[in-house]
């Protein structure tokens, strides 16, 4: 598949149109025939792959959900034999098997040219030096940007994440002109190079943050510590990992790359196709994916689309910062956090020690989140005896850290002792709101 076009960030809207309709035709007739899941959709709503003959056929198409990739885990769903996948990459999945997404060469090299899109839009040359400070490993955030801005040629510093104190010390060593990270993170680097007042050390220009939400508050206070311009990022590892959308120079909301991506607004209650600039659910179709291709995936965030034209000259679409979920995901520094992944591990501690009766609680302290669980000490193990107790808290701890990928603090609280609610249970209480 071709995939660099000098003009195609900035090609005219019909053209546009007319490439995503071509690339949607061949892209259903190859699911079709290669992806046993989508085929059985289409057979069951009496559809063929010719009945699709543009984008204006899209709404005609079935959804795919996450849960499509908990039931065809791991592999199920891939449109290509396993000697052409080059790489593989994993996300939490809501219980505690995660999804897993595969790439071809081509897949690497479109997502490789959607990033660096990203990094000429917000003005990155060859000359700058990119710290890569998003973990490296299954979560698609460090390659991901790593490819990008390698591919412009910028030099790289992948350093991944973790270990604050080296992290800044390359900052200023390597005269880093470039961080990508979770703005969350950059908030905390920022703090601490205030705290050991190096600030002034620092050749930081450029930020490019994302992977969870931010508000436009934690920009301009990330943009003022560090004396950079902050841009956002988004992505998700089902449609590619992050470079799906991306800010320009005027931060003014993310240009999803639509000769790769087609987006669609709906109503999350009813599926229904949302008219221009209402907010609803965001639904990608990949047009060009040749390893995992998604036909109409609900993402879960919610979102609107801005279609007024760029003073960038850019002519794709832009989406506004995802306003919250349509599921139970958790972003907690960065990672994606289902509670029934905390249920499940809950339910598989042995010995009848805990009950499953639990409460997750997130607050955000000196722009950090915490992550504390309670769990309700069964009758039978109840006990004052606190080296029990911690020895418990430490091994569920440690289960957790396994299952999910980050910390919690776990404490056992008395039987009975969290409060039931008449109706649905009151898994989680999210104190972030307001502070982010
Ligand atoms: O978070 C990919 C990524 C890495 C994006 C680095 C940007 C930078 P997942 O782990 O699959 O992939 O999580 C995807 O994270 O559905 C959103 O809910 C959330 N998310 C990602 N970017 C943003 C953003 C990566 N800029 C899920 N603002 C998505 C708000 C975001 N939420």
């Amino acid at each position: 598949m071709p995939l660099r076009s000098e003009n195609i960030e900035k090609m005219p809207r019909e053209e546009l149109n007319k490439l995503q309709s071509k690339r949607l035709v061949e892209q259903v007739k190859r699911c079709y025939e290669r992806v046993e899941c989508f085929r059985n959709r289409m057979d069951e709503k009496g559809l063929k792959p010719q009945d699709i003959k543009g984008i204006e056929d899209l709404h005609k198409l079935p959804f795919s959900y996450k849960k499509d990739l908990r039931d065809y885990y791991p592999y199920g769903l891939f449109a290509e034999p396993m000697e052409n996948i080059v790489r593989l990459h994993a996300s939490s999945g809501t219980t505690g098997k995660r999804i897993v997404v595969g790439y071809t060469e081509n897949d690497l090299e479109m997502w490789a040219e959607c990033f660096a899109r990203m990094f000429t839009s917000v003005g990155v040359t060859k000359n700058d030096i990119v710290q890569i400070s998003f973990g490296y490993g299954l979560f698609t955030g460090g390659f991901g940007a790593h490819a990008g801005a390698q591919r412009m040629g910028a030099t790289v510093v992948p350093m991944s994440s973790g270990n604050t104190a080296l992290q800044i010390q390359t900052l200023i060593d390597f005269g880093v002109t470039v961080l990508c990270c979770t703005p969350s993170y950059a908030m905390y680097l920022a703090e601490e190079i205030e705290r050991m007042g190096v600030k002034d050390k620092l050749k930081l220009r450029i930020g490019i943050f994302g992977a969870e939400p931010w508000s436009e508050n934690m920009r301009s206070e990330i943009e003022s510590k560090l004396s950079i311009k902050a841009y956002d990022i988004y992505g998700l590892s089902e449609v590619l990992g992050p470079g799906v959308a991306c800010e320009c120079e005027y931060q003014s909301g993310m240009h999803i790359w639509e000769d790769h991506f087609l987006v669609e607004i709906i109503n999350p209650d009813t599926g229904e196709v949302l008219p221009e600039g209402e907010t609803g659910e965001l639904v990608f179709t990949s047009l060009t994916k040749e390893a995992f291709p998604v036909i109409r995936y609900r993402t879960r965030d919610i979102c609107s689309l801005i279609t007024e034209p760029c003073i960038c000259g850019r002519t794709h679409i832009k989406m506004r910062k995802p306003s919250g979920r349509s599921d139970d995901m958790l972003i907690i520094r960065g990672v994606n956090v289902f509670p029934s992944q905390i249920e499940e591990v809950l339910l598989n501690v042995s010995g009848n020690h805990i009950t499953p009766n639990y409460q997750i609680i997130v607050d955000r302290v000196n722009n950090n989140d915490t992550f504390d669980v309670n769990v309700e000490m069964s009758e039978s193990f109840f006990t004052d005896d606190i080296k029990s107790i911690e020895r418990l808290e430490r091994a569920i701890t440690e289960q957790l850290r396994s299952s999910l990928g980050i910390g919690a603090k776990v404490h056992l609280v008395n039987p009975k002792s969290i409060i039931r609610s008449e109706g649905k249970a009151t898994r989680v209480i999210d104190n972030r709101k307001g502070k982010i």
